[in-house]
């Protein structure tokens, strides 16, 4: 009977509690393939065709098929790694702005079938999407809508050939989750041999409304970017942040592609924006987008991963990383176990979801179905949520049971019915009274607050602000273990030395004796002479450290003195011209050196890097004697600091001659510095 009887009360007792009506939407709201994508979050970009070869960024598009030549080219490479990174999809540049295709289009002749890869037999598009396929990845196109090599750019006909490619991407390949079309519009180019400039209106040369029906059409799933959506919109920079208010909602016909003030003005989108137009955060795993074997030292850190990992999907924006394949066709090792201990790190910052043990309430809710619960239930369809009419502010309350410590506070809101928060304050209840802890605008799809660590048994949310009531999806209390990273070591010309924190809450401890790092390291120091620095990070709650790194110091340049301070400040971002081929540096006393280094410039795209050189010193600066001469072997792939060494001997001079540059450019230099040891 007992039985019988629990069953049939439950019955009953679901029939009285009907759930009310969701509450109405608040406007602009995502499309079905809107919401679908965002749930992605997070995916991966592969630039790879010709500028690989060319090892440019932007090529000119007077490039020839026959450059185009990957030795061991591998899509199922670049799908294990996206797979294994928890990437969720990829997107292949099909075409660049140097116009030659991965795929054997009908319409061009600048193309991998008049390349020597696979015989021109290969479809890369194809063996892309199989690989995709296989790894469970979806796929995205790229496609760049300039083109530097088609004769017709500028003319009505290449619109009809743009078409035409997109036709064949958008039907022979399965479906497609994104097509990516890029702003970037250059103006000069070889096209088909004219070698002029050519300007276009972006705003009505590629029709864009007929263009993208074209897309609609073929692929009514796919998500159409550009910087102005119509689905997702640009991010407005390459460093894959996206903002502290960012909304979801877009003025969309005030803006377009490639538009000039798109990113002070637009990118972070608008409340009162007409359309929903979510953001994409792109950046690349090094500076630039294509492989250059000269950025294999420059490959992100797991902190600026990171940072863009919370600035981007933990601001209400999708994140796009890129792979730039080499020239074998190949992720690059470097990159490889980069992605893969950024993956590691965010498994272990959303390991445990201290929320969902806690007790939770709320100041009110809209009845049956919308209550405090749904925020830690894990589902995203079910949300707590307030009665009509109710305004914005309301509070959510969670009492862990027990003292619990974290830094990470993570909250959703049910977007299918509107972007809504504009303010809100996590607060803990700290010796009987409420502490504000952190705070933040807006919320949407998903916002992930960072703050130090906190240590309590009850929390309160307190939405302050909002377009109507809010609508809370998931709620997430997390402790992200410290990134127990060796400090970053920074040195002035004057000799203060800066050991910086790869996290909040870390200790610093530190030697300069060759011994073991006991120092506790509270302020900067001042290091004038040559020293063998020694260092670690610790968690002080757990006592674990990281690796120790150790750094040669070599002598302060404090009293050094050159023509060009550049060269000598200590910064490898700036960097000295040698107009005369030759830098003298006085060192402002009589030092015993046993070499120098070299820093070649680091920027983005450099230019005269020394190869052959000559280093002489002098007493007087007058009278020199050289002590070395060679060569500067691989600087131009590899341009990390170069140490030459040479007999001991006395100098209070030194010079550099650049007997030859790599590119005959006149020689730059980041930094020239001495051995002492
Ligand atoms: C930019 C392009 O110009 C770059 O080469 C790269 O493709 C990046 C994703 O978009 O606008």
């Amino acid at each position: 009977m007992k039985k019988l009887l629990a069953p049939l009360l439950l019955v009953l007792f679901s029939q009285c509690k009907q759930k009310a009506a969701p509450p109405a939407p608040v406007y602009p709201v995502p499309h079905e393939r809107q919401v679908a994508w965002q749930e992605l979050e997070f995916y991966g970009f592969v630039h790879f065709n010709m500028n690989t070869f060319s090892d440019r960024e932007w090529g000119f598009g007077d490039e020839k098929p026959e450059q185009f030549n990957p030795t061991a080219l591998d899509a199922r490479q670049w799908a294990r790694i996206a797979k294994e990174a928890g990437m969720k999809g990829l997107i292949i540049t099909a075409k660049h702005h140097d116009g030659f295709v991965l795929w054997p289009s009908a319409y061009t002749e600048h193309s991998v079938k008049n390349s020597p890869w696979r015989d021109g037999k290969g479809d890369l598009i194809q063996e892309f999407v199989d690989a995709c396929r296989e790894y469970g990845l979806k796929v995205g196109i790229y496609y760049s809508p300039w083109d530097r090599n088609h004769p017709d750019y500028g003319k009505p006909e290449y619109i009809s050939y743009m078409r035409n490619q997109l036709t064949e991407l958008l039907t022979n390949y399965g479906e497609i989750f994104e097509v990516w079309f890029d702003g970037a519009n250059g103006g000069t180019g070889w096209y088909g041999g004219a070698n002029e400039e050519r300007k276009v209106d972006k705003l009505t040369y590629y029709d864009w409304e007929n263009t993208h029906a074209l897309v609609r059409e073929l692929q009514p799933n796919a998500m159409l970017f550009s910087d102005a959506g119509p689905d997702v919109r640009w991010v407005g920079n390459e460093h894959g942040f996206a903002y502290e208010t960012t909304w979801s909602n877009l003025m969309r016909d005030s803006v377009y592609a490639g538009m000039p003030e798109y990113s002070e003005k637009w990118a972070s989108g608008q409340e009162n924006g007409t359309h929903w137009v979510p953001a994409e955060s792109d950046v690349s795993i090094r500076p630039g987008w294509y492989y250059h074997a000269y950025e294999d030292h420059k490959v992100k850190t797991l902190p600026q991963l990171m940072e863009i990992f919370y600035k981007s999907i933990g601001r209400n924006s999708s994140l796009l990383i890129n792979f730039p394949v080499d020239t074998r066709g190949l992720i690059h090792e470097n990159d490889e176990e980069a992605i893969l201990k950024m993956a590691a790190k965010i498994k272990e910052d959303f390991q445990t979801n201290l929320a969902i043990e806690a007790a939770i309430s709320s100041s009110a809710d809209r009845g049956y179905g919308y209550e405090a619960s749904r925020v830690i239930d894990g589902d995203y369809e079910t949300y707590w949520t307030l009665s009509d009419g109710a305004g914005p502010k309301a509070n959510l309350e969670l009492d862990f049971g027990k003292e619990v410590s974290f830094n990470r506070l993570l909250l959703q809101e049910y977007t299918p019915l509107g972007q809504r928060v504009k303010a809100f304050t996590l607060e803990a209840e700290i010796n009987g009274s409420w502490e504000k802890i952190a705070s933040g605008t807006t919320v949407g799809y998903k916002r992930i607050l960072r703050f130090p660590d906190v240590s309590t048994q009850k929390i309160r949310i307190a939405f302050e602000d909002g377009k109507d009531i809010p609508l809370i999806s998931e709620l997430g209390i997390y402790y992200a273990p410290k990134l127990l990273l060796p400090p970053l070591v920074e040195r002035e010309k004057s000799g203060k030395l800066t050991l910086l924190s790869p996290d909040e809450g870390l200790e610093i401890r530190y030697s300069l004796d060759g011994l073991e790092p006991s120092e506790l390291y509270t302020n900067p120091l001042e290091i004038q002479e040559a020293s063998t620095l020694k260092v670690i990070s610790i968690d002080p709650k757990t006592g674990e450290n990281s690796d120790m790194l150790q750094k040669e110091l070599e002598i302060a340049k404090a009293k050094w003195k050159t023509e060009d301070e550049k060269a000598i400040d200590e910064n490898a971002s700036s960097y000295a011209t040698l107009s005369s081929s030759k830098i003298q540096v006085n060192l402002g006393e009589a030092v015993t050196l046993t070499g120098f280094t070299y820093l070649p410039m680091q920027a983005r795209y450099p230019s005269g890097h020394i190869t052959e050189f000559a280093f002489r010193i002098s007493q007087d600066g007058k009278n020199w004697t050289e002590v070395a001469s060679g060569e500067f072997d691989n600087v131009v792939n590899s341009p990390i600091e170069q140490e030459i060494r040479f007999d001991a001997i006395s100098a209070k001079w030194i010079e550099l001659e650049a007997i030859k540059t790599a590119d005959g450019n006149p020689a730059t230099l980041a930094e020239i510095g001495v051995l002492t040891r």
